[in-house]
């Protein structure tokens, strides 16, 4: 059994779709722990704020398998898959980690680099594994967030207008 962690965002129909991510998750891998909703400004280009938040989640799935399921989970919200990188999306699914696993593979990459990069990743990453540590680096997320430079931050915790009923 491992303990995955999925970041999740999304800037187009926001409630909807980050709501039908929660819902296909949970058909996937059952019951989860899911971070606050932050309100984040995009980074990278100018266009419509985010909502970004963390989910926490056990399998025993091969980790192609839980990419592959991600992947779908997009498509089945409306993802595109020629959308470029930095670009509004309706549903973007990234598996940052997988236990302590150390994948360098292609298009699969975990631990992914936007955990100590962005802080729509790290913040709610370090609500719900503050004592985790990172695979590689061995700092727990609670400490990697307090380093984060902070400067000129724009995210808030919002409280969004669904819940998902346990
Ligand atoms: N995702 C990106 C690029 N920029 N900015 C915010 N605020 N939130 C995101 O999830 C995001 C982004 C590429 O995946
Ligand atoms: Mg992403």
């Amino acid at each position: 059994m491992n303990i995955g962690y999925i970041s999740i965002g999304s800037n187009i129909d926001k409630d909807k779709n980050i709501l039908a991510s929660l819902q296909a998750l949970e058909q996937c891998f059952g019951k989860l722990a899911v971070s606050s909703v932050y309100e984040t400004e995009p980074i990278g280009f100018s266009g419509d704020v985010f909502y970004n938040l963390v989910v926490g989640f056990e399998s025993d799935l091969e980790v192609k398998q839980i990419a592959k399921q991600l992947r779908q989970i997009e498509l089945d919200n409306g993802r595109t898959r020629d959308s470029k990188k930095f670009s509004a999306r309706t549903l973007d699914l990234d598996l940052l980690l997988y236990g302590d696993m150390i994948v360098n593979d292609g298009r699969l990459r975990i631990p992914r680099d936007e955990i100590e990069r962005y802080a729509f990743v790290l913040e709610p990453l370090a609500e719900i594994a503050p004592t985790l540590g990172h695979p590689v680096s061995h700092l727990t997320y609670a400490d990697l967030w307090e380093k984060f430079d902070k400067t000129d931050l724009k995210q808030k915790r919002i409280t969004p207008a669904w819940t998902l009923t346990k």
